[in-house]
């Protein structure tokens, strides 16, 4: 571990607000101070980084490199802290220099470069893999606007841009002198080389530059610092010299502004595919930009491409990046003149494909007249690398005249012909993983079976995982401290030791703590939602959280009608509740997603009504904290005692919440979805409570869906839904929430709100007469800490690191 020394540290400081920004201490601002502080701390970054670098290459060791559209890193400073392990030194140099330190700490913006959980696992594993000391690096797009800022107005969300500090963060290293050129546009022209070959000229390409940043990646005890490269878009001198040369200075501004477009905005659709060019473009600049820097740091050590694959490792987060089965292709069949089949074999055993999700709208399918126009030379080589696969299966299922229409890369639905991104991918990669045990099962035989029948040894699983440095180091200090105090600190490198606290479950004083540690954490998250939403909730009641991206399939809605449920049995059968409760939201819709945004408006009416009504709001209480990010996560987790995981079964891949939740001592309700299976293998059924119906139970449901069952059979059911349908929770807007009444009642309830309604509130009862045992609820809250260290991101990196990258810790 690092340590400061105090006068030294001051003094760089304080020559960094002069000379860096040119003011005294007197005159600068909070920023300036914020830039300053964090520009001191780099020191201690970057000898590491350089000496990281140094080591692998001196051992020309096989790098891993991670691909994705989105890193939702949150805030650095704390983190970076902690890991060089200087957090307290730092905290004290700082106060006395008469700043306050816990301040700048929240002054920091979250980069919100991602969406939600695709995005947060990504950062996750860059921390594992710089704290397990492995050469892992991240590759995106330095975005200027991250994810929305979400704002409610009148119960609805509003969206204002998130123009975070990506011009002056000081996390960011401008990395001079290592762009990357990306051509795009044009035309194929059919050519011939000398004797005779086809050889395709790729002509009249314009060219992007891809400007690279870098935001060191500092592993815990700060021995390995690895990077995360963002890159800009920019337009080339070239280009603007051809383009302004044509004498229309306007428009030619113009074409330059568009072309720097490219890296403006995160798309802030988490699963609903926009097909919009703009974010192909997008795609395919990362890819290019990737490729290049991974080719260019593989031949600075080897001269031919025997090694590549021994020495270099692709991870494609999601289908986003599944360009680079072509690019890497393209790179070394026209560039670098490799052999096809050479190429393919490079190609295949150097990429692993990664899926998230089994929904339909998020599997990306692109016209393949867009591609035509971007990126005309990809194009021709996913069409040759279509047209050698499917030769290959009609060779092998000569019976089955089906099956190249099912797994064709290149479909053709009803005359227009569409690039299936998930097909490009898997066919490109030697691994193709899920993300939870079930999921990874459904991927094999649901989404695509004919695929697991051709390639069975392709097929894995890697549970995600979380980074404890982060989610319980970071965000629960008093917890982290307990835990310490109790068995030392290996837990952080080691989470699986956290099952030594089991000893501990049946001392009182120790249960005690842990109460204890948990209120501090609800009374300091009270005072979040009061100053948010000016709210004020009782941190004696039970503080139950639903907290991620708002989706149908997430089911904020099921939670929303048990509320109301729960209400009207205040309300109307005057049933004291055994306990009171606050359900608090926070997560943001896709501005484009009508029926999400509208559930966020319900919550909204529903919160009104309830609040304010005397007879209920001692027992219950209704809270949306708005926008929802790493930052407010790091309190809203700890602070939880129930962790609402209620997707439908077989729809949410994983879930990384409900790992964070869990560690933290928050009891799960839960259906038997995605990582929600695992966390109940390994907390015990006694500690989770698990409802509604299973996956194989689901498409039946849907089938013989019939509401008037459900609504006929269940008084309570048609209560709530008949108060959805009314204007109860919207008197001055009637009408409004009628789609989610129709949605459910007339639209067959795809998502199945009806189908668990029952068994959903049966658990929430059971839970809330269990939550008045103070002792026993303690002991399941510990179990639930300590059964939890399978979902550490280091055991998931360890895995991949293993089975699919042929990577080691280089420490
Ligand atoms: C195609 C585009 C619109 C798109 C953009 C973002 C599609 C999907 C996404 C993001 C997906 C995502 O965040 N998936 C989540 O990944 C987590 C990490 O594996 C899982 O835990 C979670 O269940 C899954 O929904």
């Amino acid at each position: 571990m690092a340590t400061i020394d105090p006068s030294r540290f001051r003094s760089t400081l304080l020559s960094i607000v002069r000379y860096g920004f040119g003011r005294t201490m007197e005159q600068a601002t909070k920023v300036d101070i914020f830039n300053s502080v964090c520009f001191a701390v780099r020191e201690h970054i970057i000898d590491r980084k350089i000496e990281t670098e140094k080591r692998y290459a001196d051992n020309d060791v096989k790098r891993m490199h991670y691909i994705s559209m989105e890193f939702l890193t949150g805030p650095l400073l704390a983190n970076n802290l902690i890991n060089l392990g200087i957090y307290d030194e730092c905290r004290t140099i700082v106060n006395d220099i008469g700043l306050d330190f816990d301040d700048l700490i929240e002054f920091e913006p979250d980069p919100a470069l991602g969406n939600g959980g695709l995005g947060r696992l990504a950062a996750c594993f860059l921390d594992s893999l710089a704290s397990m000391g492995m050469p892992g690096f991240g590759y995106g797009i330095n975005y200027d606007y991250g994810l929305f800022h979400q704002s409610i107005i009148g119960g609805y969300q509003h969206e204002r841009p998130d123009f975070w500090y990506n011009k002056s963060s000081p996390w960011l290293m401008r990395m001079s002198g290592e762009k990357a050129m990306v051509p795009v546009f044009g035309r194929i022209e059919d050519s011939e080389d000398m004797v005779g070959e086809y050889n395709p000229m790729w002509v009249e390409w314009k060219l992007i530059v891809g400007r690279p940043h870098d935001i060191a990646v500092v592993g815990y005890g700060g021995k390995t610092v690895n990077r995360l490269r963002l890159f800009s878009a920019w337009a080339s001198e070239d280009f603007d010299i051809q383009i302004f040369n044509e004498g229309d200075y306007y428009r030619a501004l113009e074409d330059k502004i568009r072309f720097e477009n490219i890296s403006k905005i995160l798309y802030p659709s988490d699963s609903r595919d926009s097909g919009k060019e703009l974010r192909l473009v997008q795609e395919y600049f990362l890819v290019a930009c990737a490729v290049h820097d991974i080719v260019s740091i593989y031949l600075n050590q080897h001269d031919s491409f025997d090694m590549f694959h021994e020495k270099v490792a692709i991870q494609l987060n999601d289908t986003h990046p599944a360009l680079t089965v072509a690019e890497l292709m393209r790179v070394l069949i026209d560039l670098h003149f490799v052999e096809w089949d050479d190429a393919w074999q490079i190609t295949t055993r150097t990429l692993g494909y990664t899926n998230h999700t089994l929904m339909p709208e998020a599997l990306e399918t692109w016209p393949m007249h867009i591609f035509k126009k971007v990126i005309p030379r990809h194009l021709q080589i996913i069409q040759e690398i279509d047209r050698r696969f499917m030769s290959m299966i009609k060779e092998k299922y000569p019976d089955d005249p089906e099956k190249p229409r099912r797994m064709s890369i290149v479909i053709d639905n009803n005359g227009e012909k569409n690039i299936r991104m998930a097909h490009l991918a898997i066919v490109g990669s030697h691994s193709v993983n899920g993300v939870a045990a079930i999921h990874s099962e459904l991927v094999k035989t649901r989404l695509v079976p004919d695929f697991y029948d051709l390639w069975p040894e392709k097929f894995n699983n890697k549970t995600n995982g979380v980074t404890p440095r982060r989610w319980i180091l970071r965000a629960n200090p008093l917890l982290a401290q307990l835990v310490c105090d109790t068995i030392g600190d290996g837990w952080i490198l080691d989470l699986g030791r956290l099952r030594e606290l089991e000893a501990h479950c049946k001392e009182t004083a120790f249960l005690e703590r842990l109460l204890m540690i948990k209120r501090k954490n609800k009374v300091r998250l009270a005072s979040i939602i009061k100053e948010t939403t000016y709210i004020e909730v009782d941190p004696e009641s039970i503080f139950d959280i639903h907290a991620k991206r708002l989706h149908e399939y997430k089911r904020q809605l099921l939670n929303a009608m048990n509320i109301i449920h729960i209400y009207f049995q205040i309300r109307d059968d005057n049933i004291i509740p055994s306990v009171p409760r606050t359900f608090i939201f926070g997560g943001k819709a896709a501005p484009g997603y009508f029926m999400a945004k509208l559930v966020i408006r319900f919550i909204h009416g529903l919160a009104e009504i309830i609040n304010k009504d005397s007879k209920a709001n001692e027992w219950l209480k209704v809270v949306f904290i708005p926008d929802y990010r790493v930052s407010l996560a790091e309190k809203m987790i700890p602070g939880a005692d129930v962790s609402e995981q209620i997707s439908t079964a077989g729809m949410e891949a994983s879930g990384t919440g409900n790992m964070k939740f869990a560690m933290n001592g928050a009891i799960t309700i839960g259906t038997l979805d995605g990582a929600n299976i695992e966390i109940a293998g390994e907390v015990g059924e006694e500690n989770i409570y698990i409802f509604g119906h299973k996956v194989d139970e689901i498409e039946s449901l849907r089938r013989e869906h019939d509401a008037d069952r459900f609504l006929n059979s269940s008084p309570a059911l048609k209560r709530v839904m008949d108060a959805v349908r009314s204007d109860i929770f919207c008197p001055d807007e009637p009408g409004i929430f009628k789609p989610l009444y129709d949605s459910i009642v007339h639209g067959g309830d795809y998502y199945c709100h009806m189908a668990d309604f029952q068994s959903y509130t049966d658990a929430h009862s059971r839970l809330a007469n269990d939550y008045m045992d103070r002792h026993n609820w303690a002991v399941k809250s510990l179990l639930n800490i300590a059964r939890t260290g399978k979902f550490s991101s280091d055991r998931t990196i360890k895995e991949y690191a293993e089975e699919i990258w042929k990577i080691k810790s280089q420490i």
